[in-house]
């Protein structure tokens, strides 16, 4: 007998008219994909930021219901890259339009469409995947810029849908999904139902860390921070996680800057990280975070895979 067959017939007992499928989030850097995973997902598991180019992995979530599953990918955001960072973080959202059944692009409608929005739509244009437009953050917008932003993002590409969402307040985030799963295969639940995400505890918590970091700093501090998560042990006794990661900076200067003066900056990123991990841990946490240089790892492609940034390790 066919094994994929056996597979599908003695694993799974979803209905017949099941659909699974997946979704690949894609756009410019800051559109929002991130915050609409988070949302979708209702938890947060992607970090977020107003920081251009806050999300380096390449994130798969997986949203399970009576009638289907999704996997919804979230990627980095497609910009000019001035690095090998920028250039990894470009090829691994690219990659993620490869197999999937729809992909949604995501075009901030409190942002002019431009030329970035123009390449991404470009990129599109050969893929057989359904295309859904997503005008984000319509919370920000009159109805009037809205209606200017779909016409405009009308012209970038032959959609399948259109859908204008707000991650904050929720508006359509329930069309959109309705929307995905209309326009996915009929197809058997690939993964568990408590599955949530394709990525291990270590790189969301070094993630989450690197978000405090995003969030304190400006300019080009953000961006030559590298997080790395060097051992992790839950403590049955105190229901405790200990966790011991590192920040990786380029720079001597940047590694004062982290560090604060007397240690200040470095302790309140620590805390802050602390308690977000506690709410995802779902117990107390103890974080001991230190600073090291490493030069110009943004140039080195091996460094680069071996924090899991772009196509990772
Ligand atoms: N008002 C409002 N702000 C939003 C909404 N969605 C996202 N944002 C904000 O926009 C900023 C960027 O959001 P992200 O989700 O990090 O954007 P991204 O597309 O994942 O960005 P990269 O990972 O850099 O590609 C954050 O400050 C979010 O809080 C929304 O629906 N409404
Ligand atoms: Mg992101």
């Amino acid at each position: 007998m066919d094994l994929d067959y056996l597979l599908h017939t003695d694993l799974t007992n979803e209905p017949e008219d099941f659909k699974s499928g997946f979704v690949t989030l894609i756009g410019r850097p800051n559109a929002g994909k991130s915050t609409l995973l988070n949302a979708i997902m209702g938890q947060k598991i992607a970090i977020t930021s107003d920081t251009a180019q806050t999300t380096r992995h390449r994130f798969r979530a997986v949203l399970t219901k009576d009638d289907f599953q999704v996997v919804i990918i979230d990627t980095p955001g497609l910009h000019r890259p001035h690095d090998v960072l920028g250039e990894e973080l470009n090829t691994s959202a690219l990659k993620a339009l490869e197999d999937v059944d729809v992909v949604a692009m995501l075009i901030d409608a409190s942002a002019e469409v431009g030329k970035g929005d123009i390449w991404v739509a470009e990129q599109l244009g050969r893929l057989s995947a359904k295309k859904i437009c997503v005008l984000s953050k319509v919370d920000l917008v009159s109805a009037e810029q809205l209606e200017k932003q779909r016409l405009a993002a009308e012209k970038l590409c032959t959609w399948d849908a259109m859908v204008g969402l707000s991650s904050v307040t929720g508006k359509n985030l329930d069309a959109f999904i309705e929307e995905v799963v209309y326009l996915l295969p009929q197809g058997p639940k690939w993964f568990p139902d408590d599955m949530q995400t394709d990525q291990p505890i270590e790189v969301i918590v070094a993630e989450f860390i690197r978000e405090k970091i995003l969030r304190t700093f400006t300019d080009e501090v953000p961006h030559a921070i590298g997080v790395q998560v060097e051992e992790m042990q839950y403590v049955r006794k105190k229901d405790l996680y200990r966790i011991y990661a590192i920040v990786y900076v380029e720079r001597d200067s940047q590694k004062g800057i982290i560090i604060g003066k007397h240690g200040a900056s470095l302790k309140r990123i620590g805390t802050e990280a602390r308690l977000d991990l506690e709410q995802l841990l779902g117990c107390k946490v103890f974080l001991d975070l230190r600073v090291k240089v490493k030069k110009n790892w943004r140039r080195d492609a091996n460094q680069i895979r071996r924090f899991g940034y772009g196509e990772g390790a």
